[in-house]
């Protein structure tokens, strides 16, 4: 028998239509413009992740060898992040409603074989309000079990324009992605997938 999701734990296909993720890309591509993606690598070990990254907001969350932490500016280029889009700040208040709005818009982008450990969310200052998080791009097959790390798991497919939310119970659930499934979406000319999560955090 399948696990009952946790509580707060909210999984919202096909809530972003093709025009919203169009221009939605448009927004990122010129985000990335100006803060391009970068290589993150593991805490002590400095193992690169699989996944490059970004951010846009006051806080950009990074990773490096001193530790995961919020920045207020670009690890290479030194530069404050680029704003945080009206569209995703719109799209907070329909699926957050009466929180307050995100300080932090991490960009993922997943080439074909990128994959993202089991983690929790956990690097905030307060887990009152949820993370949002949008997927653009190829289908990944997205893990979430409990706040243990050993909880059973279930899977779930994200495809373009799809929205998750973890609030509630489920904002420290243990969450990953396994792999892309290659070429279910023309979204990016080259494949790929990118996820955008939006996080309160102060
Ligand atoms: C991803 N997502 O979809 C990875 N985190 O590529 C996450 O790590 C995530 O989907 C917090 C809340 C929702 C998420
Ligand atoms: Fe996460």
């Amino acid at each position: 028998m399948a696990m009952a999701a946790p509580d707060g734990f909210r999984y919202l296909p096909d809530f972003i239509d093709r025009t919203g993720q169009q221009l939605l890309l448009e927004e990122i591509r010129s985000i990335v413009a100006a803060a391009p993606l970068f290589q993150p690598v593991m805490p002590r070990t400095g193992k690169p992740f699989s996944v490059r990254m970004s951010n846009c907001g006051p806080l950009g969350w990074v990773s490096d060898r001193d530790g995961y932490r919020y920045e207020n500016c670009h690890p290479e280029t030194g530069a404050l992040w680029p704003g945080i889009p009206g569209t995703l700040l719109e799209l907070w208040k329909k699926v957050a409603p009466g929180h307050p709005e995100p300080e932090a818009c991490l960009i993922n982008y997943y080439g074909p074989g990128s994959k993202m450990g089991l983690h929790q969310d956990r690097d905030e200052q307060t887990f009152g309000a949820p993370v949002v998080s949008v997927s653009l791009g190829d289908t990944a097959l997205f893990r979430i079990g409990g706040t243990k790390r050993t909880d059973p798991t279930r899977s779930f497919r994200l495809a373009s324009g799809d929205v998750v939310v973890l609030g509630g119970d489920s904002r420290l659930a243990y969450h990953g992605i396994d792999r892309l499934v290659a070429g279910t979406s023309t979204l990016l000319k080259n494949g790929g997938r990118i996820n955008l999560t939006l996080r309160r955090v102060t």
